[in-house]
């Protein structure tokens, strides 16, 4: 092998991690709407996810008057049956967060932030 073609083959290595890194700092930032239902120990998406950074646009509704809690950002939303409760926020907290019927510490998903 050509100590030209090996520094070719290294520059293209270089290259490579240059978009991967570039891609992986442009995956944040973006504004994401997660609509979810509960409906008795249902949450329907159950597995929700954000990248880092994201601008959350999270809306529950639910069959029951209930206090729904997002752990880690510690939100909650005082649901009544068949109105909304939305909530804007940053992702700006990476994890796998749990969310569950407070009162009955029900769980009925997860919020993941990758
Ligand atoms: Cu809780």
């Amino acid at each position: 092998m050509s100590r030209l073609f090996r520094c070719l083959l290294a520059l293209g290595a270089a290259a490579v991690l240059v978009v991967v890194a570039a891609c992986g700092g442009s995956s944040g930032g973006s504004k994401v709407t997660l609509n979810v239902s509960v409906s008795g120990s249902q949450m329907t998406p159950s597995q929700l996810s954000a990248h880092l950074n994201d601008e959350v646009t999270l809306t529950f509704t639910a069959d029951k008057a209930e206090e729904i809690h997002l752990h880690g950002y510690d939100y909650k939303f005082a649901m009544k049956p068949g109105e909304k409760q939305t909530k804007t926020f940053k992702a700006d907290k990476s994890g796998h967060f749990q969310i569950e019927i407070e009162d009955t510490s029900t769980a009925l998903g997860f919020f993941d932030v990758v």
